[in-house]
């Protein structure tokens, strides 16, 4: 049984989409693709409308996933030049320092537009074409979102590493991808705390894979004093601001590469997400319109990091095309205190709140007051992304934060697929706290069970999208084949998401959690496989086996058991030295929370490490542990189970 909080009226009578037409238009979408996107497509500019409009199959044999394959456009077109005439003057972005008693910053559509066009050109004096890859490892800054557009103006694909990724984690996405050139700042600022990016990159450059790399621009930021070494490295301001004002776009076709963004997998190195330009940047810009029903002088605010598909596509791509004011918050949610989101919120009169159900919940722990000493008067609507929220961080945001005014729209989607797909749409659809709901325009979820068979009402099971939508992944940034099977072996036909879901007898769609090897930590995907491969990188460690177990604020945490070479000691001294190793290999984000020394590991006889075994003793429920006999030494679950560390 769960409660239903039907759509305010108010906010149904000035909805931009009401129950009755996302009844209406959900249906021709999935009838009628065709003619539901070809009118959807006009609210881009295009150089060159598309007459074609879907092109699919996912057949293996078969393979294709094309939209509007005949139009031409250029993503930086639609997010800048576009408004000029009737926006110029609006805000594009608000820029809000980590530090609040920095000066925030108001760029409009004008100076962004400049500012794009003076690094465009900047790039293409340094050689870079259409086609080529371009690093961008950057702090939440102006300089971010410039650069993303940059690329898309001369047609060079984007590739974003997360500021908080390791120098091992940044030369493995410039090798995978062969990046000619990489943006960078000199330092970033998050909480008072200063993050050596340049040095990283520096570091970066030295690991084998990074020979393609020719420039470094670096963004003064922190003004710290960093090595540049000549003639490699070059200064943002002193490249770019000598150039003009204005810059030829680049003219792309719908499928164009428009940026490569990695994520983990459950098996082997981060994959390169392939989106390109026509497609994506009509999904994001619609569903951005849609599920947060933008209104022209609403002040938006996505607090995601532009490092993550979240960023991209809802604090650069949607908005901007959407002709919208967006924030972008360089900071963290306890820094310098607990109420600095909502400080935030009244400072710039935010209409709109997007945020992470972890921040919800670390906010929660610190009760109402912090909340409570603020207005928040402007609000209007709240949305979650990143994880399953659980119902009581929802009604605490419902209640607390939104003053039971806001509706909350709980937001299901993935890197691969580009924008959301599962959401309530906030003046048509009533919402049930924990639920995504229901389907976006166009996206036909479905469940099955293991064998794959399709379960109809309500059920439980695996969750998989049965036709395409123009935002999907086109491929795996250099393994083509890697992108077919990862996601359309294991059911054919189907796209599976790697989620498990149960729909309930209303058809509300409630995700579970990812079914695979991959641990959603804060919202930030983090394959076992990876933090085991920079455990065993260590001279010391012979074996390790990584999987998620819950934890109250992060959902997930990491625990790890690892197995020493032989004649190694245990000791607490070599614990604090493997998780910072991990730290050092991967980043902060991928530090284990608990480690435990494993002299075996629960294995099958012909080898296969059972991970079930494993998250049970993670999860402190040995007495679930199922069938153990056919292990080939059933006796190591026994010490492990007696020696879990404890959480
Ligand atoms: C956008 C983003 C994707 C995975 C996804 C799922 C989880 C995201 C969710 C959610 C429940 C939501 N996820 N949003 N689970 N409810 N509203 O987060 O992309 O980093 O690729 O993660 O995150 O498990 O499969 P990404």
């Amino acid at each position: 049984m769960s409660d239903v909080y039907p759509v305010p009226e108010a906010f149904a009578a000035q909805a931009n989409v009401t129950a009755a037409d996302y009844e209406r238009d959900y249906a021709e979408s999935v009838r009628d693709p065709d003619a539901f996107w070809g009118r959807i497509a006009q609210r881009l500019e295009w150089s060159r409308p598309p007459t074609r409009i879907r092109d699919v199959s996912f057949d293996r044999e078969d393979f294709r996933i094309r939209w509007f394959a005949d139009g031409e456009l250029n993503a930086s077109v639609n997010c800048l030049d576009r408004h000029l005439a009737t926006r110029g003057d609006k805000t594009a972005l608000i820029w809000e320092p980590d530090d609040p008693a920095a000066e925030p910053k108001h760029v409009s559509y004008r100076e962004l537009h400049a500012r794009v066009c003076k690094l465009a050109n900047a790039l293409r004096s340094l050689g870079v074409k259409k086609g080529d890859r371009v690093t961008i490892y950057l702090p939440m800054i102006v300089e971010a979102a410039v650069a993303m557009l940059a690329c898309a103006r001369v047609g060079a694909i984007h590739s974003v590493v997360f500021g908080g990724f390791a120098p091992n984690s940044i030369a493995d996405r410039v090798a995978d991808c062969g990046s000619k050139l990489i943006i960078t700042a000199d330092e970033g600022l998050r909480g008072g705390r200063k993050v050596p990016l340049k040095a990283n990159v520096d570091a970066a450059l030295k690991m084998p894979g990074t020979q393609s790399v020719e420039t470094v621009l670096v963004v003064r930021h922190t003004g710290a004093a960093v090595d540049m070494q000549m003639p490699r490295d070059r200064w943002y301001d002193a490249v770019a601001d000598g150039q003009p004002g204005e810059c030829e776009p680049e003219r792309m076709n719908a499928e164009d590469p428009l940026f490569i963004l990695y994520t983990s997998g459950s098996t082997g190195k981060p994959k390169g997400v392939l989106h390109t330009t026509g497609g994506y940047l009509l999904y994001a810009a619609y569903t951005h319109e849609a599920v947060f029903d933008l209104r022209e002088d609403d002040i938006y605010w996505c607090t995601a990091d532009v490092g993550w598909v979240t960023g991209h596509s809802y604090i650069v791509y949607g908005p901007l095309a959407n002709g919208a004011t967006s924030l972008v918050f360089e900071g963290v949610p306890n820094y310098p205190d607990y109420s600095r989101f909502w400080n935030v919120v009244d400072r710039h009169k935010v209409t709109i709140f997007y945020t992470a159900p972890t921040a919800i919940r670390a906010l929660m722990r610190e009760g109402a007051e912090p909340v409570k000493k603020t207005s928040r008067a402007s609000l209007r609507l709240l949305g979650s992304v990143g994880e399953p929220i659980n119902p009581e961080a929802w009604r605490w945001y419902h209640e607390v934060v939104g003053d039971g005014r806001c509706p909350v729209v709980d937001t299901w989607w993935q890197t691969e697929t580009g924008g959301i797909l599962i959401s309530p749409l906030p003046g048509a659809v009533d919402l049930k706290p924990g639920s995504a709901t229901l389907p976006f325009f166009g996206v036909q979820p479905a469940l099955v069970d293991a064998e794959g068979k399709l379960l109809e009402g309500a059920a439980e099971g695996n969750l998989v999208i049965l036709d395409s939508w123009p935002g999907q992944m086109r491929t795996v940034h250099g393994d083509h084949q890697r992108f077919i099977d990862t996601y359309f072996k294991t059911y054919p036909g189907m796209y599976f998401t790697g989620d498990g879901c149960r729909r309930d007898e209303d058809g509300y769609y409630w995700i579970t959690g990812r079914v695979d090897d991959v641990i959603n930590v804060s919202g930030h995907r983090i394959g076992t496989a990876e933090v085991e491969s920079a455990l065993v990188s260590h001279p010391k460690v012979a074996e390790a086996a990584v999987v998620g177990f819950p934890h109250d604020i992060k959902g997930q945490g990491i625990y790890a058991y690892v197995t020493l070479v032989a004649g190694e000691v245990e000791s607490d001294e070599l614990l604090k030295e493997l998780v910072a190793h991990v730290r050092k290999e991967i980043g902060p984000i991928a530090s284990p929370d608990f480690l435990q020394w494993a002299p075996g590991l629960p294995k099958t006889r012909s080898g296969k490490i059972m991970r079930r075994i494993l998250r049970k003793i993670a999860e402190n429920a040995p007495d679930q542990l199922g069938d153990t006999s056919t292990l080939a030494d059933p006796s190591v679950v026994e010490s492990l189970v007696k020696n879990r560390r404890d959480a």
